[in-house]
Protein backbone atom coordinates (compact mmCIF):
# COMPACT_ATOMS: atom_id res chain seq x y z
CA UNK A 1 0.00 0.00 0.00
CA UNK A 2 2.06 2.97 -0.93
CA UNK A 3 -0.85 5.89 -0.39
CA UNK A 4 -0.92 7.50 3.14
CA UNK A 5 -4.60 6.91 3.85
CA UNK A 6 -6.98 4.66 1.72
CA UNK A 7 -11.05 4.20 1.88
CA UNK A 8 -11.84 1.71 4.67
CA UNK A 9 -13.41 -0.80 1.98
CA UNK A 10 -9.69 -0.38 0.23
CA UNK A 11 -8.04 -1.36 4.24
CA UNK A 12 -9.88 -4.31 4.75
CA UNK A 13 -9.19 -5.80 1.70
CA UNK A 14 -5.23 -4.88 2.00
CA UNK A 15 -3.74 -3.63 4.93
CA UNK A 16 -1.32 -5.07 6.99
CA UNK A 17 0.39 -7.19 4.02
CA UNK A 18 2.18 -6.74 1.16
CA UNK A 19 2.76 -10.11 -1.23
CA UNK A 20 6.77 -8.13 -2.27
CA UNK A 21 8.00 -9.78 1.24
CA UNK A 22 6.00 -13.64 0.35
CA UNK A 23 7.45 -14.47 -2.74
CA UNK A 24 4.42 -12.75 -4.72
CA UNK A 25 1.77 -14.50 -2.30
CA UNK A 26 -1.44 -13.06 -2.83
CA UNK A 27 -3.19 -14.58 -0.50
CA UNK A 28 -1.85 -13.78 3.40
CA UNK A 29 0.90 -16.99 3.96
CA UNK A 30 -0.55 -19.33 7.05
CA UNK A 31 2.45 -19.52 9.67
CA UNK A 32 0.79 -22.85 11.06
CA UNK A 33 3.72 -22.97 13.25
CA UNK A 34 4.12 -23.37 17.09
CA UNK A 35 7.69 -22.12 17.39
CA UNK A 36 10.26 -20.06 15.44
CA UNK A 37 14.02 -21.29 15.32
CA UNK A 38 16.76 -18.98 15.59
CA UNK A 39 19.95 -18.97 13.76
CA UNK A 40 21.63 -18.26 17.11
CA UNK A 41 21.72 -18.97 20.72
CA UNK A 42 22.50 -15.13 20.56
CA UNK A 43 19.69 -14.17 18.14
CA UNK A 44 17.32 -16.05 20.96
CA UNK A 45 18.28 -14.21 23.59
CA UNK A 46 18.05 -10.38 21.49
CA UNK A 47 14.45 -12.31 20.53
CA UNK A 48 13.67 -12.35 24.06
CA UNK A 49 15.59 -9.41 25.27
CA UNK A 50 13.08 -6.81 22.58
CA UNK A 51 16.27 -5.67 21.07
CA UNK A 52 15.48 -7.51 17.62
CA UNK A 53 12.27 -8.20 15.54
CA UNK A 54 11.14 -11.65 14.96
CA UNK A 55 9.25 -14.86 15.78
CA UNK A 56 9.64 -16.76 19.52
CA UNK A 57 6.78 -18.92 19.86
CA UNK A 58 3.06 -18.73 18.38
CA UNK A 59 2.05 -17.73 22.08
CA UNK A 60 4.32 -14.31 21.82
CA UNK A 61 3.27 -13.73 18.00
CA UNK A 62 2.46 -15.36 14.75
CA UNK A 63 3.08 -13.11 11.25
CA UNK A 64 -0.52 -14.51 10.14
CA UNK A 65 -1.86 -13.48 13.32
CA UNK A 66 0.13 -10.18 12.91
CA UNK A 67 -1.60 -9.14 9.89
CA UNK A 68 -5.04 -10.09 11.16
CA UNK A 69 -4.20 -7.69 14.33
CA UNK A 70 -3.04 -4.43 12.17
CA UNK A 71 -6.12 -5.23 9.76
CA UNK A 72 -8.52 -4.57 12.72
CA UNK A 73 -6.58 -2.19 14.43
CA UNK A 74 -7.19 -0.07 11.01
CA UNK A 75 -10.75 -1.20 11.25
CA UNK A 76 -11.42 0.13 13.90
CA UNK A 77 -8.94 3.14 14.17
CA UNK A 78 -6.88 1.92 17.16
CA UNK A 79 -3.19 2.11 17.58
CA UNK A 80 -2.82 -1.68 18.47
CA UNK A 81 -5.27 -4.50 18.32
CA UNK A 82 -4.92 -8.21 19.85
CA UNK A 83 -6.32 -11.42 18.72
CA UNK A 84 -8.01 -14.30 20.97
CA UNK A 85 -9.49 -17.57 20.65
CA UNK A 86 -12.80 -16.54 21.27
CA UNK A 87 -14.77 -13.57 22.10
CA UNK A 88 -15.15 -14.36 25.99
CA UNK A 89 -10.91 -14.34 25.94
CA UNK A 90 -11.00 -11.55 24.86
CA UNK A 91 -13.18 -10.27 27.33
CA UNK A 92 -11.94 -11.60 30.19
CA UNK A 93 -8.19 -10.79 29.39
CA UNK A 94 -9.54 -6.52 29.24
CA UNK A 95 -11.51 -7.23 32.34
CA UNK A 96 -8.77 -8.56 33.81
CA UNK A 97 -6.43 -6.36 32.83
CA UNK A 98 -8.63 -3.16 33.96
CA UNK A 99 -9.25 -3.95 37.11
CA UNK A 100 -7.58 -5.20 40.64
CA UNK A 101 -9.57 -6.49 43.91
CA UNK A 102 -11.94 -3.74 45.69
CA UNK A 103 -12.80 -2.20 42.09
CA UNK A 104 -16.23 -1.45 40.75
CA UNK A 105 -17.40 -2.04 36.65
CA UNK A 106 -20.39 -0.28 35.59
CA UNK A 107 -22.02 -1.93 32.53
CA UNK A 108 -25.23 -1.44 30.26
CA UNK A 109 -28.29 -3.52 31.84
CA UNK A 110 -28.25 -6.14 29.26
CA UNK A 111 -24.71 -7.84 28.45
CA UNK A 112 -24.49 -11.51 26.67
CA UNK A 113 -24.92 -14.18 29.05
CA UNK A 114 -21.24 -15.20 29.23
CA UNK A 115 -19.96 -12.02 30.03
CA UNK A 116 -22.63 -11.79 32.86
CA UNK A 117 -21.17 -15.10 33.97
CA UNK A 118 -17.39 -13.63 33.83
CA UNK A 119 -18.41 -10.47 35.89
CA UNK A 120 -20.11 -13.09 38.71
CA UNK A 121 -16.84 -15.06 38.59
CA UNK A 122 -14.72 -11.70 38.95
CA UNK A 123 -16.81 -10.59 41.88
CA UNK A 124 -17.20 -13.96 43.81
CA UNK A 125 -13.38 -14.86 43.99
CA UNK A 126 -11.72 -11.01 43.76
CA UNK A 127 -14.40 -8.93 44.90
CA UNK A 128 -14.37 -6.86 42.04
CA UNK A 129 -18.26 -5.92 42.29
CA UNK A 130 -20.65 -4.48 39.54
CA UNK A 131 -23.82 -2.99 38.52
CA UNK A 132 -26.12 -3.50 35.51
CA UNK A 133 -27.58 -0.04 34.76
CA UNK A 134 -30.04 1.83 32.81
CA UNK A 135 -26.85 4.62 30.89
CA UNK A 136 -29.40 6.04 28.20
CA UNK A 137 -29.37 9.65 29.89
CA UNK A 138 -26.38 11.95 31.57
CA UNK A 139 -28.45 12.14 34.94
CA UNK A 140 -28.83 8.07 35.00
CA UNK A 141 -24.96 7.37 33.88
CA UNK A 142 -23.49 9.69 37.07
CA UNK A 143 -25.95 8.52 39.35
CA UNK A 144 -24.79 4.75 38.74
CA UNK A 145 -20.98 5.85 38.23
CA UNK A 146 -19.24 4.49 41.94
CA UNK A 147 -15.73 6.10 44.02
CA UNK A 148 -14.11 2.94 43.17
CA UNK A 149 -15.69 2.60 39.29
CA UNK A 150 -12.83 1.80 36.92
CA UNK A 151 -14.35 1.06 33.59
CA UNK A 152 -17.72 1.07 31.86
CA UNK A 153 -18.78 -1.91 29.99
CA UNK A 154 -21.18 -1.40 27.33
CA UNK A 155 -22.76 -3.27 24.47
CA UNK A 156 -24.84 -1.21 21.73
CA UNK A 157 -26.95 -2.73 20.27
CA UNK A 158 -27.13 -5.06 23.25
CA UNK A 159 -27.53 -8.59 22.99
CA UNK A 160 -30.44 -9.55 22.32
CA UNK A 161 -32.77 -7.00 23.48
CA UNK A 162 -31.18 -4.50 20.95
CA UNK A 163 -31.44 -1.47 23.18
CA UNK A 164 -29.24 1.39 22.17
CA UNK A 165 -26.64 3.24 24.46
CA UNK A 166 -25.12 6.82 23.13
CA UNK A 167 -21.25 6.26 23.24
CA UNK A 168 -20.54 9.43 22.99
CA UNK A 169 -22.38 10.50 25.57
CA UNK A 170 -21.03 7.56 27.70
CA UNK A 171 -16.94 8.36 26.70
CA UNK A 172 -17.41 12.15 27.32
CA UNK A 173 -18.60 11.58 31.33
CA UNK A 174 -16.13 8.92 31.82
CA UNK A 175 -13.17 10.88 30.66
CA UNK A 176 -14.27 13.64 33.39
CA UNK A 177 -14.32 10.67 36.17
CA UNK A 178 -10.72 8.92 34.67
CA UNK A 179 -12.81 5.84 33.95
CA UNK A 180 -11.94 3.74 30.50
CA UNK A 181 -14.71 2.22 28.52
CA UNK A 182 -14.92 -0.43 26.74
CA UNK A 183 -17.33 -1.30 23.81
CA UNK A 184 -18.34 -4.90 22.86
CA UNK A 185 -18.39 -4.14 19.24
CA UNK A 186 -20.06 -7.64 18.27
CA UNK A 187 -23.76 -6.52 17.12
CA UNK A 188 -22.14 -3.64 14.78
CA UNK A 189 -19.03 -4.85 13.29
CA UNK A 190 -16.55 -1.92 12.43
CA UNK A 191 -17.91 -1.36 9.17
CA UNK A 192 -21.27 0.22 10.97
CA UNK A 193 -19.60 1.38 14.44
CA UNK A 194 -16.97 3.03 15.57
CA UNK A 195 -16.68 3.27 19.08
CA UNK A 196 -12.42 4.12 19.32
CA UNK A 197 -14.23 7.32 17.00
CA UNK A 198 -16.54 8.60 19.96
CA UNK A 199 -14.10 8.21 22.94
CA UNK A 200 -14.15 4.64 23.87
CA UNK A 201 -10.38 3.50 25.32
CA UNK A 202 -11.16 -0.28 23.95
CA UNK A 203 -13.45 -2.10 21.58
CA UNK A 204 -13.82 -5.61 21.02
CA UNK A 205 -15.66 -7.94 18.75
CA UNK A 206 -16.50 -11.90 19.26
CA UNK A 207 -14.97 -12.42 15.51
CA UNK A 208 -16.87 -15.68 15.78
CA UNK A 209 -19.76 -13.35 14.68
CA UNK A 210 -19.38 -10.89 10.95
CA UNK A 211 -16.11 -10.38 11.02
CA UNK A 212 -15.48 -14.17 10.27
CA UNK A 213 -18.76 -14.19 8.85
CA UNK A 214 -19.12 -18.30 7.90
CA UNK A 215 -20.19 -19.70 11.17
CA UNK A 216 -16.98 -21.92 11.04
CA UNK A 217 -14.50 -20.08 13.68
CA UNK A 218 -15.00 -19.09 17.29
CA UNK A 219 -12.46 -16.21 17.91
CA UNK A 220 -12.30 -12.50 20.10
CA UNK A 221 -10.78 -9.11 18.87
CA UNK A 222 -9.71 -6.46 21.32
CA UNK A 223 -8.68 -3.22 19.71
CA UNK A 224 -6.83 -0.34 21.49
CA UNK A 225 -6.91 3.31 21.08
CA UNK A 226 -3.36 3.08 22.47
CA UNK A 227 -0.72 0.79 21.38
CA UNK A 228 1.07 1.14 24.76
CA UNK A 229 -2.04 -0.89 26.21
CA UNK A 230 -1.95 -3.38 23.56
CA UNK A 231 1.37 -3.83 24.05
CA UNK A 232 1.23 -4.11 27.29
CA UNK A 233 -1.52 -6.65 27.61
CA UNK A 234 0.13 -8.75 24.82
CA UNK A 235 2.95 -8.55 27.24
CA UNK A 236 1.32 -9.58 30.21
CA UNK A 237 -2.82 -11.05 30.55
CA UNK A 238 -2.86 -12.19 26.85
CA UNK A 239 0.91 -14.20 27.74
CA UNK A 240 0.11 -15.24 30.98
CA UNK A 241 -3.37 -15.97 30.69
CA UNK A 242 -2.58 -17.37 27.12
CA UNK A 243 -6.11 -17.11 25.23
CA UNK A 244 -4.26 -16.55 21.83
CA UNK A 245 -6.08 -17.49 18.29
CA UNK A 246 -4.84 -20.27 16.42
CA UNK A 247 -3.08 -19.38 12.93
CA UNK A 248 -5.67 -21.06 10.86
CA UNK A 249 -8.56 -19.36 12.48
CA UNK A 250 -6.31 -16.27 11.55
CA UNK A 251 -6.22 -16.74 8.28
CA UNK A 252 -9.58 -17.74 8.13
CA UNK A 253 -11.17 -14.50 9.53
CA UNK A 254 -8.40 -12.36 7.41
CA UNK A 255 -10.40 -14.03 4.26
CA UNK A 256 -13.70 -13.15 5.93
CA UNK A 257 -12.94 -9.58 6.76
CA UNK A 258 -12.21 -8.86 2.53
CA UNK A 259 -16.34 -9.36 2.16
CA UNK A 260 -17.01 -7.65 5.62
CA UNK A 261 -18.25 -4.95 3.94
CA UNK A 262 -20.13 -6.59 1.08
CA UNK A 263 -21.62 -8.58 3.53
CA UNK A 264 -23.14 -6.16 6.08
CA UNK A 265 -24.70 -4.10 3.34
CA UNK A 266 -26.81 -7.01 2.09
CA UNK A 267 -27.28 -8.28 5.91
CA UNK A 268 -28.63 -5.23 6.48
CA UNK A 269 -30.28 -4.68 3.41
CA UNK A 270 -32.19 -8.20 4.13
CA UNK A 271 -33.11 -6.76 7.77
CA UNK A 272 -34.93 -3.50 6.77
CA UNK A 273 -36.86 -5.72 4.92
CA UNK A 274 -37.65 -8.82 7.23
CA UNK A 275 -37.82 -5.41 9.65
CA UNK A 276 -41.11 -4.16 7.84
CA UNK A 277 -42.64 -7.51 7.23
CA UNK A 278 -42.81 -8.29 11.03
CA UNK A 279 -43.89 -4.42 12.29
CA UNK A 280 -46.79 -4.99 9.63
CA UNK A 281 -47.97 -8.89 10.42
CA UNK A 282 -50.85 -8.91 13.42
CA UNK A 283 -49.01 -11.94 15.50
CA UNK A 284 -46.09 -9.96 16.24
CA UNK A 285 -46.80 -8.22 19.29
CA UNK A 286 -43.30 -6.26 20.21
CA UNK A 287 -40.00 -5.72 17.45
CA UNK A 288 -37.08 -4.60 18.69
CA UNK A 289 -34.62 -2.55 15.38
CA UNK A 290 -31.92 0.11 16.10
CA UNK A 291 -33.49 1.98 12.52
CA UNK A 292 -37.36 1.67 13.80
CA UNK A 293 -38.25 4.98 13.75
CA UNK A 294 -40.63 4.06 16.97
CA UNK A 295 -37.57 3.31 19.11
CA UNK A 296 -36.99 5.87 21.82
CA UNK A 297 -33.22 5.86 20.59
CA UNK A 298 -33.70 5.91 17.18
CA UNK A 299 -31.93 9.10 16.78
CA UNK A 300 -28.62 7.82 18.86
CA UNK A 301 -28.56 4.90 16.65
CA UNK A 302 -28.54 6.73 13.46
CA UNK A 303 -26.45 8.74 14.88
CA UNK A 304 -23.55 6.20 15.38
CA UNK A 305 -24.39 3.50 13.53
CA UNK A 306 -23.85 3.41 9.44
CA UNK A 307 -27.40 1.31 8.93
CA UNK A 308 -29.87 -0.68 11.36
CA UNK A 309 -27.24 -3.88 11.10
CA UNK A 310 -28.47 -7.19 10.55
CA UNK A 311 -30.56 -8.51 13.93
CA UNK A 312 -33.74 -7.68 14.96
CA UNK A 313 -35.84 -9.48 18.39
CA UNK A 314 -39.58 -9.86 18.61
CA UNK A 315 -42.09 -11.18 20.56
CA UNK A 316 -45.22 -12.63 19.22
CA UNK A 317 -48.63 -13.41 20.80
CA UNK A 318 -48.79 -16.06 23.14
CA UNK A 319 -45.79 -16.37 24.62
CA UNK A 320 -43.00 -19.12 25.09
CA UNK A 321 -45.54 -21.43 23.75
CA UNK A 322 -46.12 -19.69 20.43
CA UNK A 323 -42.19 -18.61 20.48
CA UNK A 324 -40.86 -22.04 20.06
CA UNK A 325 -43.64 -23.37 18.14
CA UNK A 326 -43.04 -20.58 15.49
CA UNK A 327 -38.85 -21.67 15.16
CA UNK A 328 -39.97 -25.32 15.12
CA UNK A 329 -42.63 -24.16 12.00
CA UNK A 330 -39.70 -22.75 10.23
CA UNK A 331 -38.34 -24.64 7.16
CA UNK A 332 -35.28 -22.59 5.85
CA UNK A 333 -34.22 -20.45 8.52
CA UNK A 334 -32.34 -22.35 11.05
CA UNK A 335 -32.98 -23.09 15.05
CA UNK A 336 -29.19 -21.82 16.30
CA UNK A 337 -27.11 -19.49 18.60
CA UNK A 338 -24.28 -17.61 17.23
CA UNK A 339 -25.04 -14.68 14.59
CA UNK A 340 -23.50 -12.72 11.60
CA UNK A 341 -23.66 -15.98 9.29
CA UNK A 342 -24.51 -16.29 5.99
CA UNK A 343 -27.52 -18.08 6.78
CA UNK A 344 -29.86 -16.62 8.68
CA UNK A 345 -30.87 -18.24 12.20
CA UNK A 346 -33.00 -17.91 15.28
CA UNK A 347 -32.69 -18.37 19.08
CA UNK A 348 -34.50 -17.92 22.11
CA UNK A 349 -33.28 -15.92 24.42
CA UNK A 350 -34.12 -17.09 27.79
CA UNK A 351 -33.76 -20.42 26.98
CA UNK A 352 -30.55 -20.27 25.28
CA UNK A 353 -27.70 -17.38 24.85
CA UNK A 354 -29.12 -15.76 28.36
CA UNK A 355 -30.22 -19.10 30.07
CA UNK A 356 -27.34 -18.66 32.72
CA UNK A 357 -28.66 -15.20 34.00
CA UNK A 358 -31.28 -15.75 36.64
CA UNK A 359 -34.60 -14.75 36.10
CA UNK A 360 -34.72 -11.62 37.84
CA UNK A 361 -31.95 -9.98 36.23
CA UNK A 362 -33.00 -11.40 32.55
CA UNK A 363 -36.48 -9.57 33.59
CA UNK A 364 -34.60 -6.54 34.52
CA UNK A 365 -32.63 -6.50 30.86
CA UNK A 366 -35.72 -7.10 29.55
CA UNK A 367 -35.47 -10.97 28.13
CA UNK A 368 -39.05 -12.00 28.54
CA UNK A 369 -39.52 -15.72 28.49
CA UNK A 370 -41.25 -14.73 24.43
CA UNK A 371 -38.38 -13.22 23.06
CA UNK A 372 -36.80 -14.18 20.07
CA UNK A 373 -33.77 -13.36 18.03
CA UNK A 374 -33.44 -13.33 14.42
CA UNK A 375 -30.08 -13.39 12.99
CA UNK A 376 -30.61 -12.33 9.37
CA UNK A 377 -28.35 -14.12 7.09
CA UNK A 378 -27.19 -13.35 3.06
CA UNK A 379 -30.02 -15.07 1.19
CA UNK A 380 -32.82 -13.53 -1.04
CA UNK A 381 -35.20 -11.77 1.42
CA UNK A 382 -38.11 -12.79 -0.31
CA UNK A 383 -37.45 -16.61 0.80
CA UNK A 384 -36.97 -15.59 4.10
CA UNK A 385 -40.56 -13.25 4.74
CA UNK A 386 -42.09 -16.36 2.83
CA UNK A 387 -40.27 -18.80 5.84
CA UNK A 388 -42.03 -16.26 8.35
CA UNK A 389 -45.21 -15.69 7.03
CA UNK A 390 -45.86 -19.58 6.54
CA UNK A 391 -44.36 -20.23 10.11
CA UNK A 392 -46.31 -17.03 11.78
CA UNK A 393 -49.63 -18.17 10.11
CA UNK A 394 -49.64 -21.81 12.20
CA UNK A 395 -49.33 -20.15 15.60
N1 LIG B 1 -20.01 -10.54 23.09
C1 LIG B 1 -21.20 -10.65 22.48
C2 LIG B 1 -22.04 -9.43 22.25
C3 LIG B 1 -21.63 -11.91 22.04
O1 LIG B 1 -22.81 -11.98 21.42
C4 LIG B 1 -20.81 -13.04 22.29
C5 LIG B 1 -21.25 -14.41 21.88
C6 LIG B 1 -19.60 -12.87 22.95
C7 LIG B 1 -19.22 -11.60 23.32
C8 LIG B 1 -18.67 -14.03 23.21
O2 LIG B 1 -18.06 -14.43 22.03
P1 LIG B 1 -17.53 -15.93 21.73
O3 LIG B 1 -16.63 -16.30 22.86
O4 LIG B 1 -18.72 -16.81 21.67
O5 LIG B 1 -16.81 -15.77 20.45
N2 LIG B 1 -22.60 -14.46 21.55
C9 LIG B 1 -23.31 -15.50 21.22
C10 LIG B 1 -24.67 -15.42 20.88
O6 LIG B 1 -25.38 -14.41 20.95
N3 LIG B 1 -25.09 -16.60 20.49
O7 LIG B 1 -24.10 -17.54 20.59
C11 LIG B 1 -22.90 -16.91 21.08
Amino acid sequence: MDKLSYEKETLYVHKGYSSKNHQGSLSVPLYQTSTFAFETAEQGARRFAGEEEGGIYSRLGNPTVHVLEERMAAMEHGEGALAFGSGMAAVSTILVHLTKTGDHILCTRGIYGCTFGLLNILEEKYNITHDLADLTTEEKIEAAIKPNTVCIYIETPINPTMEIVDIAQITRIAIKHGIQVVVDNTFSSPYLQNPLELGADFVLHSATKYINGHGDVIAGILVGKNREDINKIRSTVQKDYGGIISPFDAWLLIRGLKTLHVRMDRHSNNAADIFTFLKSNPKVENIYYPFDEGNPQYEVAKKQMKTGGGLISFTVTGGINNAQKLMNELRLIKIAVSLGDAETLIQHPSTMTHSVVPEKERVEMGITDGLLRLSVGLENSLDLIEDLQQALSKI
